[in-house]
Parts: structure tokens; sequence; C-alpha cells
């Protein structure tokens, strides 16, 4: 497969003034005619007129009206144009049905859907499918559903027909189309300069009662990004559609934003607390995008950052308006930690923007998404509120209607704030987690930190300079008051100290707040430093943070050397959770353990092979611990909500938290009594689950995930919960007989990427099972993975990302997962987003 680089680019030798499409729908025989009015671009040097097409079969071609037979190339089609404004027609069939990639047009439970992003269009018909040429789309739907949706305003409605038009310039990766028997659930906004809206999110019979919520999210997510952005809506319309079948989680398609289901649909029966948070930061995500994305878009696919990363920053924002900041943070923090830590560690660490790409699907990843959105966060903290909010002006104002590049964003903040921002540009093309070491000095009433930074090296990365690191740090004195407030210290040496002078007594230094930077700390401090600083400190993330380092420093001891739990870790656990003083989310987020996939990798920067179940059972142990340390509050802690008073929000979702996180632990100590009475009583998921999983987690619950069963097996989206937890629960020498067993449940099925994930995903979760010495769950996950890749790609090679952490491990399983991987690679015809993801793995 041919490697793309970013410095090859070049722009399309044509621009298009118009696109009509006609779709006659057919489940195995859609005919898509394309009229398309191009003009040469006098941008661009290169006029070869190249259309990108994939698995279309060419009924007829026209130039001019006149008929004309393309010539056949990779990846698309070539002909000869005039050297002036032409008009392209073709017809082309397609096959929905039989596309089981869910790329391109496609069916789902009898409806039609599309996915396009990045490279999808191609498979609706032929067409320069890059994201730098924009057009103005019209399209005719021909079909007998009765509802027919795409982009843009509705402009006729007829029996068995509509057109839509939209305005808007936009690359064919945001087109969409749905057509099916749906039912919307309706709505209005009216913008702030008083435009009405019409909204509708459209889902199958059925599902009709749980778009409520969904659509609060979206009028909340409307209203914030006129409030903070001044971003206003630009259609007459915006529909929201659920597909269950879905490779990612939603897409942003102009005016007609597509879900998978499952973050989109929500009922306080189906839904737990984190469904509903999800949903919320999903539909804002994607709504958030018709500016950063659709309005302004990439140029080129290397620059996908730049519209996920400063979208994933808005909604993060966004959720912390709706619900806590701090909360919201450490949650942020962990899942950068969990996932994008860990590729920055492994052999897929790649930059922000990469270079290169084979397969661009494979780099939707953590580190585009998360990393990208901390690059955000650091500039808005280096700059401040104001500038950032000007900058982002007049970055809206000049690119409107435009394909751009991280140049042209970081530029507008140039300009604003006079800066040179070509160092801190350095943290979109430099790969891999700066590491942070602190010391300090104290003298004459002055505290000094010294820092110094280096950064690992990643593949085709030896070398790394110094990055720009915004450090927050704040001072309390001995008596836990705080001496100096929070202080950005910009470091941008490889060796730099900052003092603070005129201090009567030494303070704790409290660095990092708010995870002011995507870096790794290192730094000496004693255990009763962290529990003064969990005590005294006025940042909710280092508090938080001082917690998990007592845990993890316990845990590593309990592994590494059999030690006893640690009574520091165990008190300032008990005075957290149960100071009432404190958010109830808070405090559940602090009672929480550090995974057993975080401590196989601290172990390893340790300089030790983690053995898994060693990992495993001193967790296990811990838990136990805990819950015999806290046997007297943990009857408190556990608070069933009173039946009929669920709400979804931030208040109702972190006292459940903080309950089921005691109910997890009472279930060791009292043979599952509370959680089996919550599994009968609770009228919300949220509950139903955790009593669930707090049985499953002891080792009970059989008779429980039977009636589960039998109670939500016509429901997909809580029978995938239903499969996830047996499988994360398993025993460590069990998870993949349970994994394997359920993929012949009949209810299972590999077509669909939800019951896929559910099933498998959560094998490659469990990591003392997927890692289990037996390596039969790298062979299972092996197996499935070969069997999937002919049917969907996309899933195929992200799913064999479980592998990345194998160099982490002793020689018996580095051996194990080589030969699966060699053997994934040899399977014949994979596909190339598979050969690309393992290839890199391996290398
Ligand atoms: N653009 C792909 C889905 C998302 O990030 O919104
Ligand atoms: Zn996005």
């Amino acid at each position: 497969p041919q490697t793309i680089h970013l410095k090859d680019y070049t722009p399309f030798g044509y621009r298009i003034d118009s696109v009509e499409l006609t779709f006659k729908l057919h489940p195995t025989a859609t005919r898509v005619i394309s009229k398309i009015a191009f003009a040469p671009n006098p941008a661009a040097s290169d006029t070869r007129f190249f259309l990108h097409g994939e698995e279309l079969e060419l009924i007829s071609a026209a130039i001019d009206g006149a008929p004309v037979i393309p010539r056949k190339v990779e990846g698309g089609i070539e002909a000869d144009v005039p050297d002036a404004p032409f008009v392209w027609e073709a017809e082309v069939e397609i096959s929905p049905e039989t596309n089981t990639a869910l790329e391109g047009l496609y069916m789902s439970n009898g409806m039609y859907s599309t996915q396009c992003e990045a490279e999808g269009f191609r498979k609706i018909t032929f067409y320069p499918d890059r994201p730098d040429v924009m057009a103005v789309f019209t399209v005719r739907i021909e079909g007998d559903q009765p509802v027919l949706l795409s982009n843009g305003n509705p402009v006729e409605r007829g029996d068995g027909v509509a057109v839509w038009h939209d305005p808007w310039p936009k690359p064919s990766y945001l087109f969409a189309l749905v057509a099916g028997e749906l039912i919307n659930h309706p709505d209005s906004f009216t913008t702030k300069s008083g435009k009405e809206v019409e909204l509708n999110i459209w889902v199958r019979p059925g599902d009709e009662d749980k778009c409520a919520f969904g659509m609060e999210a979206l009028k909340k997510s409307m209203k914030w990004d006129e409030d903070t952005y001044g971003r206003e809506y630009d259609l007459d319309i915006f529909n929201i559609v659920a597909v269950d079948d879905f490779n990612m989680g939603a897409m942003e398609n102009k005016g007609l934003n597509i879900f998978n289901s499952s973050c989109v649909l929500a009922s306080q029966a189906t839904s737990t607390d984190a469904n509903f948070e999800r949903i919320e930061g999903i539909i804002a995500h994607e709504y958030f995008h018709n500016w950063t994305g659709n309005r302004i878009t990439c140029r080129d696919w290397f620059q996908l950052c730049l519209k996920e990363g400063l979208t994933v920053y808005r909604d993060q924002m966004f959720s912390g308006d709706m619900r806590s900041h701090a909360v919201k943070r450490i949650e942020e923090v962990m899942i950068l930690r969990a996932r994008q830590f860990r590729e920055d560690n492994g052999p897929l660490a790649h930059p922000v923007r990469p270079e290169s790409f084979v397969e661009i699907n494979n780099f939707y990843t953590a580190t585009v998404y998360e990393k990208g959105a901390e690059i955000i966060g650091m500039l808005r903290r280096l700059i401040g509120d104001e500038a950032y909010r000007k900058g982002c002006d007049l970055y809206f104002d000049r690119h409107d209607g435009e394909a751009v590049t991280i140049e042209d964003w970081l530029a507008s903040f140039e300009e604003v704030t006079g800066r040179d921002l070509a160092q801190f540009k350095q943290w979109y093309s430099q790969a891999g987690t700066p590491r942070l070491k602190m010391s300090e000095t104290w003298e004459d009433g002055a505290l000094t930190l010294n820092f110094t930074q280096t950064t690992p090296p990643t593949p085709g990365q030896k070398e790394k300079n110094p990055q720009v690191i915004p450090i927050a740090v704040g001072l309390i004195g001995p008596n836990g008051d705080e001496v100096v407030p929070t202080t950005v210290l910009e470091m941008t040496e490889a060796e730099q100290s900052f003092t603070f002078e005129g201090l009567g007594a030494r303070p704790v230094a409290s660095v990092l707040r708010d995870f002011s930077a995507p870096v790794i700390l290192e730094r000496e401090i004693d255990d009763a430093t962290r529990a003064f600083l969990l005590a005294h400190d006025t940042d909710p993330f280092q508090t938080w943070e001082m917690g998990r380092m007592l845990a993890k420093d316990t845990l590593i001891a309990m592994i590494v050397r059999d030690a006893a739990p640690a009574p520091a870790y165990l008190d300032a656990i008990r005075a957290v959770v149960t100071d009432e003083t404190q958010d109830p989310a808070f405090r559940a987020l602090v009672f929480g353990l550090p995974s057993q996939d975080d401590l196989a990798q601290t172990l390893f920067d340790a300089g030790i092979t983690p053995d898994p179940q060693k990992i495993y059972d001193a967790r296990e142990s811990l838990r136990h611990t805990v819950a015999r340390h806290l046997s007297d509050a943990l009857p408190t802690l556990f608070r069933p909500t009173e039946p009929g008073t669920f709400t979804p929000d931030a208040e109702g979702s972190g006292r459940r938290s903080l309950s089921l996180a005691a109910l997890s632990y009472l279930a060791l100590l009292d043979g599952g009594a509370a959680a089996t009475s919550l599994f009968a009583q609770a009228d919300n998921m949220t509950e139903q689950a955790g009593a669930l999983q707090a049985l499953l987690s002891a080792g009970l619950g059989t008779s429980e995930l039977q009636a589960f069963e039998a109670q939500w097996k016509d429901d997909r989206l809580v029978m995938d919960k239903w499969f996830t937890m047996q499988v994360a629960s398993a025993a460590p020498d069990k998870a993949a007989e349970v994994a394997e067993a359920l993929s012949h449940h009949p209810a299972f099925t590999n077509k669909n990427p939800n019951r896929f994930r559910a099933v498998f995903g959560a094998l490659s979760a469990n990591h003392a099972g997927f890692h289990h010495a037996s390596g039969a769950a790298y062979k299972l996950l092996a197996d499935q993975l070969i069997s999937l890749d002919s049917l969907n790609p996309q899933i195929t090679a992200r799913m064999s990302g479980a592998f990345e952490t194998w160099k982490r491990y002793d020689a018996d399983r580095q051996g194990m997962i080589r030969t699966e991987l060699e053997r994934i690679l040899a399977t014949p015809n994979l596909s190339r987003d598979t050969t690309e993801m393992v290839s890199r793995i391996l290398s």
C-alpha cells in the first residue's frame, strides 16, 4: 500500500461550482447520478483530472454532454478535460446491502445510512474525495421510504422523492443521506439573531421515548456556542439520526448528524449516568463541529487535529460548564493517561499532526483527539482567556468557507497576541509524552523549583527538542493556607528554574495544577507531603492526584515486595470519602483504584517486567483491605436513589457514583446482600447495572445475570452492557472462555461494531484475563480479528491496538503475541487498515 506524506500536498487542479446528485435507492442496486460543474483552479499547477472511486460500477459518463470512457487508474479514474469550465456527469451503481464495512452508503436494520469521513464518499460516486475541495450540493433522493434526508435545507418533498439543498460549501466527507422508516422527536431553537431552527432527532419506531435528553443537550449546545464562542447555527433545520450499526460514536455531517444509537438514545431505564454524560458531550461535540470542522475545515487529513483537537476541547469546556469542571478535568486526565499516554509509550506513537499515513482511518486516535485538545488548553492557558477568544474570532472571520492548516490556526493567535508560537507548534509535530523532573531548593525565604524536561524517542523521532510547557503552580503554607495562588510558569528550555521570594516559612508546592500540560511529572515527594496536599490543596486535580499516587505506591509495593497496604493511603482515603462537605462525584473518583494497565506501565517504566496475575491479585487484595478498613462507613456511603426521584444530572450522578463505589466494596463484606436488593429494586439502569457489576466483581450474581438478560433481551444497547459486564468481570483464567462462549450466543454478531466491542473490547480491557499466561485470549482475539477484517477493516484495525503494549511483558507473552500478530499479517487479502496497524505494532 502507498504511503501518503504531508510534505507532498498539492491543491486539486479544479474547483467545483456546484454538485447535483440523484439517488435512486435500491438495496443491492442503488443508482447514483452526478452532475458536477468543474472549473480550472488557478492556484494549482497539476492539471490532472483524477476522481476517486472505489467499489463503483460505472454505467455512463459524459463531459459537457458528450459521452466519455474514463481511464481506470489506481483508486479511481482519469479523463481528458477542457481547459475551461465544464460539466462532468456520471451514473454509477452501488450495493448498500452488501456494504459491511459501514463506509459509504450502507444499510442498517433496513434503513439507508452513510458514513463518508474520512474517505467514504468515493464509494458513493466518482469525485475528488479530499477535504480541500468544497462545493455546494443539491441532492435528490428517490425511494419508497417515508423519511428521506440529506444535508442542508429541504426544498422539495413529494411521494417517494425529496430534494435537499445545502448552501454552505462543504467537502465530500460531510455529505450524508438517510432513508428509512423513522420517527422524529421534534423541537425548535431560536438563534440569537432571531432565526427559528427546526430540530429533529430521528429514530427507529420503539426508540421515540429515548430522545428527550439528547434534544435538551442539543439546545444547550446551540446556546453555549452562541454565548461562549459567538457562533450561531446557519441552516433552517438540524437533524440527528440514530443508527445501530456505526463504526464511530457519531458524525458531524452538515445539518444531518448521524449517531451511533449508543451515543444518542437515552432513558432512565436503559442508560447509565455515564451514558447520559457521554451522550451530552458527543451531541455537543458534533454540533460544535458545525463551525470547527464544517464552516472551516481541514486542508488535508494531516490537519485532522485542527478540527478534532479543537472540538474535543470545546466539548470538554461545555461539559465542565454543564456539570463540574473539577470532576470533568479529573476524568479527562484519566482518559488521557489511559489511552493517549499508552499510545505515546508504544509502537503506535505519532505526532498530533502525523507526517505520513497509509490509511487515515488509523489516525482517529487518542493522540489526535485528546492530546490535540490538551494543546488548545495549553495555548489558552499561556495567552489568557481574552486573547484566546480574540484569536478564535479572528480565525472564524478570516477562514470561513476555507480548508486550512494548523499554521493558519496558530497565525490568528500570533496576530492577536504578538507572540511567536514557533516553539509552541512543536506540540503538533513531536510525538511522545515529555517527562518533567522537578527538584526544590529553599533558602532565605525563597523557594526555587528546578525543572528538566526530556521526551523519550518514538518511532521515527529519536531526537526531541524542548517544548513550551505551561506549569501551573500554587504554594501552600505549613498551616494549610494558600500563600501563592495559581501562577503559570512558562518553561521553554531543557532545564529551567523558577523562584518564589519573600516567603515566611517553607511552603509545599502544588505543581501541575489542573494538569496544565500533558506531561509526566517526576517529583520526589513523601507520603506525608502527599497527605498534606490531599487535605489542603485548593486545586481539585491535585488533591485527587495525591490520593492516586498514594494508591499507586501502595499497590506497587504490594506487587513488588508483598508489602501490606500503606496506612497513609487507607487513612487518607477514609478522610476524603467520608468528608460530607466534598462533592460526592469527587469522593467517588478518589475512591477508585488505579487500573491494572496503568500499574503495568508504571512497573515497566521502573524497569520491572509486569506480571499481570500479580497485579490483579494485589489489586483484589487491596479492594478487600479497603472494604474492611471502611466497613463502618460503607453502609452510610451506600445511598440508593429513592424510587421516582432519578435525575440524570451531575448532582444525582455524583451521588450514585459514590454510592455504587461503596456498594462494590460492601459486596465483598455482606455476601452481596445490599447489591442483590438494589438490583431487585432499582428503577434506573445506573443502579441496576451497578448492582450487577458489584455482584459480579465479588464473584456472585449468576441468577441476576440471567434475570438481566431475560428483562433486556430485546434492547440492543442494554444487551451490550450484559455482554461487556461478564467479560470485564471474568477471573483471569476464565476471561477468554467467557468471551468465546459469548461469541456463540445467538445475540452475538460481528457485523454490529457495538456488539463486537462489547465482547472483544471488554476482553482486551480485562488486563489479567487478556494477558493470561495461557495465551488463550491472544489467540481468540486474533481469530476474531482475522474473520472480522474482510467485513469491517476499520474496526479490525482499531481493535488490533489491544496488542500495542506487548513489549512491556515477559518473553513468553511477547512470543505468543508476536505469533498472533504475524498470523494476522499473513492472512490473505488483509485490509490496508489492518496491515498498517499490525505492521506498526510489530515494528
Ligand atoms: N469526525 C468524526 C467523528 C467526530 O470526531 O466527531
Ligand atoms: Zn469530532
